[in-house]
């Protein structure tokens, strides 16, 4: 699954960065899909803990941006062009798969990839730690279980539909919308036994990393997949999700959250 949604990102920059050459019509469509939210710099007062490199609006980056907040850390972010930047040999040197988001300390001696091990290391970092991660191995591992859920079950689902119909870097295959936009349906269905009881949070009483992951493949399904049948048959999972941005932090990062009436396909 190359590129992914990254290469979306390609539509932030002028036609002439354009490797892949996505028309203008997508260059626009994705403009609107991607830019809701424009990137948050974290601020706070502390020297940065490290930079990540990413195109703007990654989930995952989003994920990491809340945790450094609710840290009191501060992320940089330099400039980066996708299919540039991470194709260069010192972004190989510590990054050999050339994917974002990844991660770099401040002293330049630990390098990190994959969106939650960056956001699990950022929670980890700060006072907000045991809020995030647990503090005791039932919860920690339940807040796992629950992250792991958000990227294997939810963002699993939802990039290759968004790579045919959206993206339209791979070519429509019917079969295989059919059946990721089924194994969401199913992961909606297990979101919305945890969340009908009216709890705000999936683990405890306060945000944890298990909320963010699933957030952060929610907010992407919602542009396009999760539509209003899916949501009819998860009625508290909508309401679970837009609470989440009652915390200030997630509302800075995350932004407005929309849900189409009709799923797009191919
Ligand atoms: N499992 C990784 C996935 C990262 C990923 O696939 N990133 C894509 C962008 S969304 C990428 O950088 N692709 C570039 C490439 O494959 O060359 C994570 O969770 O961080």
């Amino acid at each position: 699954m190359k590129h992914i949604v990254g290469q979306l990102a390609l539509s932030l920059k002028p036609k002439s960065r354009n490797p892949l050459n996505i028309s203008q019509h997508h260059l626009s469509f994705f403009n609107t899909l991607l830019t809701s939210h424009s990137i948050n710099t974290t601020t706070a007062t502390m020297a940065p803990i490290g930079k990540i490199y990413s195109y703007p609006n990654n989930y995952r980056v989003q994920i990491a941006q809340v945790a450094a907040d609710l840290n009191n850390l501060t992320l940089e972010f330099p400039d980066f062009q996708m299919g540039v930047t991470n194709k260069t040999p010192s972004f190989l040197s510590h990054f050999p798969l050339g994917k974002v988001p990844a991660f770099s300390s401040a002293d330049e001696t630990f390098h990190l990839t994959e969106g939650l091990a960056i956001a699990r290391y950022i929670a980890s970092s700060g006072p907000a730690s045991a809020q995030l991660l647990g503090s005791d191995p039932k919860t920690s591992a339940l807040i796992e279980q629950w992250a792991l859920f958000g990227e294997s079950e939810l963002a699993n689902a939802t990039i290759p539909p968004l790579l045919m119909v959206l993206a339209k870097m791979i070519p429509y295959d019917e079969a295989r919308y059919n059946q990721c936009a089924g194994n969401l349906e199913r992961a909606v269905k297990r979101l919305e036994e945890a969340v009908n009881d009216g709890r705000k949070f999936l683990v405890g009483d306060s945000l944890t990393l298990a909320d963010l992951a699933v957030l952060g493949a929610m907010a992407l399904a919602g542009k396009f997949l999760f539509d209003g049948e899916m949501r009819k048959q998860a009625p508290s999972v909508e309401g679970y999700l837009k609470g989440l941005l009652e915390v200030p932090e997630v509302k800075k990062h995350f932004g407005e959250l929309t849900f189409c009436e009709t799923r797009v396909q191919g």
